[in-house]
C-alpha cells in the first residue's frame, strides 16, 4: 500500500504543520529562568538561563544610567540537560561569565542570541575588596507552591537591598517533580529575584533525586564540585558553602564526605591564615541540616549525636570539631522550618562572650537556623523546653537579613512573613579583631 501514497497531500499537510511547529521552534529557543551567581571574582557575575532547544550562548550589557547600546557582548556554552524521569525531558542550560565588571557600578544586561533575547534585566557588579558592607537575604526551604516569602524578597530586591541571596538548600519541592518541569517553574518563578542579585546556594535533601543532578545543573557555583561545596570572599567575610547531603544519600559516593571534608579543611586552613584573616576576619558556613536544633522532629539535629555534628558512625568526618577549631564565627543552617538562634554553643555548651553581651567575642559559633520561607510542607512546630544553648525560637514564616557591616559588626534580622515584615529577631554579632586569635586551638594548626 505505502507505493500509492500520493506526495501531494501530504505536502499540502506540511503546510499545515509547518506555522504550528513554527510557533513552537520561537518558544524553543526563547530564554528564561535567568540567574546571576557570583564566580568568586568580584569583577565578574555568571549568567544562567534555559533554552528547550540549542541556541548560541551570549550575553550582552551596558553601565546604567546611560545610554543601552548593547555594545559589550560576552559568550559562553549552552550545556545539554536530560532529567532522569520517565520523559527524559532535555533542555540546555546556558553559562556566561561577565568579566571585568566595574566595582559597584550597575549594569542593564539581557542574554540569549539572535535567536531570541531574555527580558532587559540589570545587576550591581560587586565592589571590590574587603572595605564594604555586604547585604544579605538568606533562607532556606523555599517551594514552588507556598512560597510566602517570595513576594517581599521580590520587593526588598527590587529596592535593592541585597548584594547577594543566600538559598540553604531545598528548592521547589521538588526540581525534579513531574520530569522536571516544577524545577522550571520554580526557576521562573524566582527570575524576579534571581535575575538581580547572585542567587548563591547549597543543597539540601529534596535536591536527591538522580544524584542531584537538578541542583548541579540548574545553578552555577564556584568551584569545582558542581556546587556541592565552594566558598567565596564577599567584603570582610570568606563564606563557605557545604553539603550536608553528603552525609546521608552514600549511594551516591562514600567517598564525597571525605573529599568535602578534606576540601573543607583546607579552605578553613587558607582562610585563617593571618594575611587572609587579617583581611577578612569573618568567617560564615551556610549548609542545609543543622547539628542543633530543637524542634520536634526526628531528624538528624534533635539526636545528640547528629550526623553533620559529630560525623559517621564511628566519629569520623564530624563538622563541629572542624569549624570550631578554625573559629568559624557564624553558621547558617535551614531544613526545620522555623527560625531559631542559638547563644555561642561547642559541645552542647554555652560559650557566651559574656552573660551581658553574649556576642560580643563569642567563644563558640554562633548557629542560626532559618528554613521558614515557606514550602507545601509547611512549618515545623518546637519541643516545649529547649536546652540552655536555645536563645530564640520563632515558628513564622519568613527569611534573614544579615548586613556584614564590617571587619567587627554583623548584623542579624529575622523577618517575618506572617506578621507584615516585621522585625522579630535583631541583634549584633561583635568580635573586637586584636582579642581574636586566629584560631581557637593554634596549637592543633
Ligand atoms: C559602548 O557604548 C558606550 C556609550 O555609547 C561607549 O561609551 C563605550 O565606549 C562603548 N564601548 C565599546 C566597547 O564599544
Ligand atoms: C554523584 O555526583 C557526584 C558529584 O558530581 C560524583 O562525584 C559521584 O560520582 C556521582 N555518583 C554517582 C553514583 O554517579
Ligand atoms: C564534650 O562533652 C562531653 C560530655 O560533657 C565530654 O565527655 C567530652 O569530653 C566533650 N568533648 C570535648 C571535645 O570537649
Ligand atoms: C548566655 O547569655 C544569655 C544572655 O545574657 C543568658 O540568658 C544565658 O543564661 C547565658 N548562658 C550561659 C550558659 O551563661
Ligand atoms: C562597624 O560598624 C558598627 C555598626 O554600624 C559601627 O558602630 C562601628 O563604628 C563600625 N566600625 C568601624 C571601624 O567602622
Ligand atoms: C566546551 C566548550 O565549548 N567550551 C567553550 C565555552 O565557552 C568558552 C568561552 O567562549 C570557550 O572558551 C570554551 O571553549
Amino acid at each position: 500500500m505505502a507505493a500509492d501514497i500520493q506526495i501531494w497531500p501530504l505536502l499540502g499537510l506540511l503546510f499545515i504543520v509547518f506555522p504550528v511547529v513554527r510557533g513552537a521552534a520561537i518558544i524553543m529557543e526563547q530564554p528564561e529562568q535567568v540567574h546571576l551567581s557570583f564566580p568568586g571574582d568580584s569583577t565578574s557575575m555568571t549568567v544562567t538561563w534555559t533554552t528547550q532547544s540549542w541556541t548560541p550562548s551570549m550575553v550582552e550589557i551596558s553601565a546604567w544610567p546611560g545610554p543601552i547600546p548593547f555594545n559589550v557582548s560576552f559568550y559562553g556554552n549552552a550545556t545539554l540537560f536530560v532529567d532522569g524521569g520517565p520523559m527524559q525531558r532535555s533542555m540546555f542550560f546556558h553559562r556566561v561569565t561577565l568579566l571585568n565588571l566595574k566595582p559597584g557600578q550597575r549594569y542593564v544586561y539581557h542574554c540569549g542570541s539572535d535567536r531570541g533575547w531574555s527580558p532587559r534585566f540589570s545587576f550591581r557588579a560587586l565592589q571590590r575588596g574587603s572595605a564594604w558592607g555586604p547585604r544579605l537575604a538568606v533562607f532556606g526551604d523555599m517551594g514552588n507552591e507556598n512560597a510566602q516569602s517570595l513576594a517581599r524578597l521580590q520587593k526588598d530586591t527590587q529596592m535593592d537591598m541585597y548584594d547577594a541571596i543566600l538559598h540553604v538548600g531545598d528548592f521547589a519541592y521538588d526540581m525534579d517533580k513531574e520530569d522536571a518541569q516544577v524545577g522550571d517553574e520554580f526557576m521562573r518563578q524566582i527570575e524576579s529575584v534571581a535575575a538581580y542579585v547572585p542567587y548563591m546556594t547549597c543543597p539540601g535533601n529534596h535536591e536527591e533525586a538522580y544524584n542531584f543532578s537538578n541542583y548541579r545543573n540548574r545553578f552555577t557555583m564556584p568551584g569545582k564540585a558542581e556546587g556541592l561545596w565552594y566558598s567565596w570572599n564577599l567584603g570582610p567575610a570568606h563564606v563557605i558553602s557545604i553539603s550536608t547531603e553528603v552525609y546521608f544519600y552514600p549511594q551516591y559516593g562514600k567517598e564525597l564526605v571525605a573529599d568535602q571534608y578534606r576540601w573543607l579543611q583546607e579552605d578553613l586552613q587558607e582562610a585563617t591564615s593571618p594575611s587572609h584573616r587579617g583581611e577578612r576576619p569573618w568567617i560564615i558556613t551556610m549548609g542545609h541540616r543543622p547539628m542543633y536544633c530543637s524542634n520536634n522532629d526526628q531528624d538528624d539535629c534533635t539526636q545528640h549525636e547528629s550526623v553533620v555534628r559529630s560525623g559517621l558512625p564511628g566519629g569520623q568526618y564530624g563538622l563541629e570539631d572542624l569549624l570550631y577549631k578554625y573559629g568559624v564565627d557564624l553558621e547558617i543552617w535551614a531544613h526545620e522550618h522555623s527560625y531559631e538562634r542559638l547563644w555561642p554553643v561547642y559541645n552542647y555548651t554555652v560559650y557566651n562572650g559574656s552573660t551581658e553581651t553574649p556576642y560580643t567575642n563569642p567563644r563558640a559559633p554562633v548557629h542560626l537556623i532559618t528554613g521558614s520561607a515557606g514550602c507545601s510542607e509547611r512549618l515545623d512546630p518546637f519541643i516545649p523546653s529547649p536546652s540552655e544553648w536555645s536563645a530564640l525560637r520563632v515558628e513564622d514564616y519568613g527569611y534573614t537579613r544579615i548586613h556584614i557591616a564590617n571587619s567587627t559588626h554583623i548584623n542579624i534580622q529575622q523577618v517575618s512573613d506572617d506578621q507584615d515584615g516585621q522585625i522579630v529577631d535583631d541583634i549584633w554579632l561583635i568580635k573586637d579583631n586584636r582579642k581574636q586569635s586566629q584560631t581557637r586551638f593554634p596549637s592543633n594548626h
